[in-house]
């Protein structure tokens, strides 16, 4: 016997219903340019010594130079004489009055031929400010990368937001000691703030086919029911 039309109707409805919030979730990025596909645009960047040694610049000399095309964020030094921090940072708006987890990530690499070493390094920070811009607490920050990786790897770190924050901000920060030597750079690339956990998230392909899964189960189901 055939599925009655109305049962084909019930298990489209659910499937939009399920699908929306994921697909919703999987984007939800509260960065402006997260890939530096516009180039730098919407960070401002910072450099404690001259420019000339320790530079902050969008990348996209080749392939492995992004995580997603055709950009990334380099942060290198030279600085041998004083130690510096150079980087970019964006803010967010967060929730008033209210505390939630936000969570951040973004893909770090650091090349062979230009590692971190000897105590360089780089990572990511959160912070909060109040409706002043007074710095809330301390920085929370993400584990470090302190050497060459050769590969795009996610750095994540997460942080409740006090009740008096008005905003958030994510920095993506380098530490160079000061040393001689050839140069020492990180690129950034795909970084995100949510207040979703990325590794919960579901992606919008294995949603489909679980759904489209569960939905053959409920039709079969049904024309079971309607057989007997
Ligand atoms: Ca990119």
């Amino acid at each position: 016997m055939k599925t009655p039309i109305c049962y084909k109707i019930i298990v489209l409805a659910a499937m939009f219903l399920i699908l929306l919030p994921a697909v919703v979730f999987s984007y939800d990025n509260l960065l402006n340019n997260p890939s530096f596909s516009d180039g730098i645009t919407g960070w401002s960047l910072w450099s404690t010594v001259d420019e000339e040694d320790v530079t902050v610049a969008q990348s996209g000399l080749g392939e492995i130079f992004y995580n997603t095309p055709p950009y990334s964020l380099e942060v290198w030094s030279d600085a041998y004489w004083d130690y510096a921090t150079a980087g970019a940072w964006q803010n967010f708006s967060v929730s008033p009055s209210q505390s939630s987890t936000y969570y951040a990530s973004s893909f770090l690499r650091s090349f062979s031929d230009e590692a971190l070493r000897d105590g360089a390094e780089a990572w990511l920070a959160l912070k909060w400010y109040d409706s002043n811009g007074a710095q809330l607490g301390d920085a929370i920050t993400s584990p470090h990368l302190v050497s060459f990786n050769d590969e795009w790897q996610s750095f994540q770190v997460s942080g409740e937001s006090p009740l008096e924050a008005v905003e958030g901000r994510i920095e993506l920060r380098m530490y160079d000691p000061g040393m001689s030597g050839s140069l020492r750079s990180v690129y950034f690339d795909d970084v995100r703030v949510g207040l979703e956990q990325p590794t919960t998230v579901p992606e919008p392909v294995s949603t489909l086919l679980f759904i489209s899964g569960g939905a053959t189960l409920i039709t079969r189901r049904f024309s079971r029911k309607n057989k007997k």
